[in-house]
């Protein structure tokens, strides 16, 4: 119970680094002295650079550390990558007692880096906050467990579930402030994925550094079109055409099903490119498609109500007669950012 607020700021501590630490997880640190006051904090800020129990202990100069608790919501390393394991210098420090929020899931280290602080003696309590904790790094579990690139979808409705009229106007169906939101979102993603049909429809620019592109038959105007000006893009074509040489944009062939790209195919490849996250940003056909694959979804309503059948919905890719046969989700949280909600829900 004590610890919880502790892990709370690991968590807190750990966002910080959100969007800077692919394919690494999200790591927080607090250190208390051996009479419970904190003494320092730190977390992992950016892939290849200190792990937070590091720039946590570094803080600390005068060995005001000795005896203390050491807070962490992932398991301390204990293995030599980009930089020396964690354990070994949670012992030099000589810590007392060690809090974890999860095990890590990285086989490397899985349960060694707990065995090597027991070995020295510290006391090692397991699994505070460890809901939290997991969520926190659902995309680096998924990634480990799984070996797969983590999928997640963002999409802004009407209250009957419309991204446009049927004549395609969509500007704007949320607010300024949601839309404030979800460049804070496209941040915990390592790239954004859309379709050609969003890309010729809306001219969207998404800022990112890396976007994805599915163009089956490479209509997009790769020269003019706003969503190719910066970032690192990667566009997705069927293996029947031949894509055009344009410098900055890689183009990577796919098979076809039923006359459309094999997302599974695709969703593989993100995963050998080193991408470990995507977030879907397209209309409501490859919506459609992707609730197959997707593990969350952000979903933002906004009170307005078309009213009109012929309106676009934000998945609609099938015709199904029984509610049986719907897609499943659970729901996770309900923001407001007025006057719209954010609704989160995950398969
Ligand atoms: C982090 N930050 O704060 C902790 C991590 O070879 P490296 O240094 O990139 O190590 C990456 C692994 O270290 C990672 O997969 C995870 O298992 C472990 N812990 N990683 O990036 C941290 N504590
Ligand atoms: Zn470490």
């Amino acid at each position: 119970m004590q610890y919880e607020v502790y892990m709370k700021k690991c968590i807190e501590l750990a966002r910080l680094g959100e969007g800077n630490t692919s394919p690494n997880p999200l790591v927080g640190c607090v250190v208390l002295n051996k009479d419970g006051e904190i003494i320092s904090n730190g977390y992992h800020k950016k892939y290849g650079e200190n792990h937070a129990e590091r720039d946590a202990l570094l803080k600390l100069k005068n060995g005001e550390e000795e005896g203390g608790t050491l807070i962490v919501n992932l398991e301390p390393c204990s293995h030599f990558g980009k930089t020396p394991p964690c354990a070994d210098l949670i012992i030099e420090r000589k810590i007392k007692k060690v809090i974890i929020g999860m095990r890590d899931v990285n086989p490397i280290v899985s349960g060694n880096g707990i065995k090597k602080l027991e070995n020295a003696g510290i006391e090692v309590i397991e699994g505070v906050l460890e809901d939290e904790c997991k969520k926190l790094n659902e995309i680096f579990i998924k990634n480990h467990i799984q070996k797969k690139t983590f999928i997640a979808l963002k999409t802004a409705t009407t209250l009957d579930g419309k991204i446009a009229t049927s004549s395609g106007s969509s500007k704007w169906i949320t607010s300024e402030n949601a839309r404030a939101e979800v460049k804070k979102i496209r941040k915990r993603y390592d790239a954004i994925l859309t379709s050609s049909s969003t890309v010729i429809a809306d001219n969207p620019t998404m800022e990112h550094k890396t976007k994805i592109i599915l163009d089956r038959t490479l209509k997009t105007d790769f020269e003019n079109s706003n969503i190719y000006k910066n970032g690192k893009i990667y566009v997705f074509y069927s293996s029947a055409q031949t894509p055009p040489e344009i410098p900055g944009i890689t183009f990577i062939p796919a098979p076809e099903v039923n006359n459309k790209l094999d997302l599974e195919y695709i969703f593989n490849k993100l995963y050998d490119l080193k991408i470990m996250s995507v977030l879907v940003e397209s209309g409501g056909k490859l919506n459609g498609e992707v609730l197959k694959y997707v593990d969350k979804v952000y979903h933002f309503i906004a009170p307005k109500i078309t009213g009109d059948n012929a309106s676009r919905s934000c998945f609609d890719c099938r015709s199904i007669s029984e509610i049986s046969e719907c897609e499943n989700f659970k729901f996770e949280e309900i923001q407001i950012f007025q006057p719209d909600i954010l609704l989160t829900y995950y398969k």
